[in-house]
């Protein structure tokens, strides 16, 4: 089925659910502008998550969802709000949302998980999903270790719901190879932080435009933590700490509210900043309407040539 039969969006393209960033007036301004808008509860209390639904719900009538981070120990209750405040979409992160997945169908929810792993792409599957966000590691945040070529087709025959590519897709080629892989859309992150509706603070939104291809790093992998952030001193202290055989309270020093600083406050040495590989191809600060736009009309200028070029 298309992403936009199913999600009932112009495009077919879902924001990712960056905890801290993706507040109910940023989700409806992705909806607005014609993807599918997510709430990412990540950094959330519940109580905070039934405010921003309400918040969004108030500045939009298109279809947004709700990305629940499993991790986050409010999850429980956020699991109850999505069912009792009617969200038509929810994606879940950093983790297997199983158990939830019978409720929230019972209540006619769209559930799309993310996998990193064809295994668990399967087992959700057969729990009754109705569709999986294959997250390559290329990703900002929380990552796997597949990378989105290998993983979106290994996925896409291993299941037969829809595959949504994510992680590594900044315009139209990206979007045009997600589907060339076997996905029917895509789920964007990074190039959204370069939005004029995005709320992060000004120095984090310079710092990913003047990132390179290399600029990404990955902290956490001994603790069992991944998560792709911008290299700075937070994250050079950070992997010489874990180098040295740091015990994980030690590490959470430095981690403990990063996310909060680069986010709110700018602080681009000691905070994390989240980001993608991609962050070396965003270039420039636009509305959300010209980012989904140019990335339709690049991946079929890119289809056109790829037509003229032959392969
Ligand atoms: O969840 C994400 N990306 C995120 S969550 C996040 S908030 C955070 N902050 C600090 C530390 C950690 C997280 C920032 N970015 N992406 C989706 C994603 N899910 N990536 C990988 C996974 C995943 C990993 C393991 C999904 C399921 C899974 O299952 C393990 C199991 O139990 O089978």
């Amino acid at each position: 089925m298309r992403l936009n039969q199913l999600l009932g969006t112009e495009f077919p393209l879902i924001q990712g659910g960056m905890a801290n960033i993706a507040t109910g007036k940023f989700a409806a301004a992705v909806s607005n502008a014609g993807a599918l808008g997510l709430i990412g509860a990540g950094g959330m209390k519940a109580d905070q998550l039934r405010e921003e639904i309400r918040i969004c719900k108030s500045l939009t009538d298109k279809p947004f969802g709700v990305n629940i981070m499993l991790m986050n120990p409010d999850a429980d209750e956020m699991a109850r709000i999505v069912i009792d405040e009617q969200i038509p979409v929810v994606t879940t992160g950093a983790g297997n949302p199983g158990k939830y997945v019978p409720a929230w169908k019972a209540a006619g929810i769209k559930v799309i998980p993310v996998v990193p792993a064809v295994v668990l792409a399967k087992r959700l599957v057969a729990a009754g999903v109705d569709a999986v966000i294959a997250e390559g590691t290329e990703s900002g945040g929380h990552v796997g270790e597949m990378t989105t070529m290998a993983l979106v087709p290994q996925v896409a025959d291993a299941v037969d719901v829809p595959v949504i590519a994510a992680g590594g897709i900044a315009d139209g080629r990206g979007l045009m190879a997600a589907f060339a892989l076997g996905a029917v859309g895509a789920q964007l992150g990074t190039c959204l932080l370069a939005s004029e509706e995005c709320p992060i603070h000004e120095n984090y939104k310079a710092a990913i435009l003047k990132a390179a291809d290399s600029d990404t790093t990955v902290t956490g992998r001994i603790a069992g933590v991944p998560v792709r952030i911008l290299k700075n001193r937070m994250a050079r202290q950070y992997l010489k700490q874990e180098k040295a055989g740091a015990d994980k309270m030690e590490l959470e020093k430095y981690t403990l509210g990063s996310l909060r600083r680069a986010v709110f406050d700018g602080d681009v040495d000691t905070g994390s900043l989240m980001a993608g590989q991609v962050a070396g191809m965003v270039h420039e600060i636009r509305p959300l309407r010209a980012i989904f736009e140019d990335m339709m009309s690049g991946a079929k200028d890119c289809l056109a040539r790829l037509n003229e070029e032959g392969v």
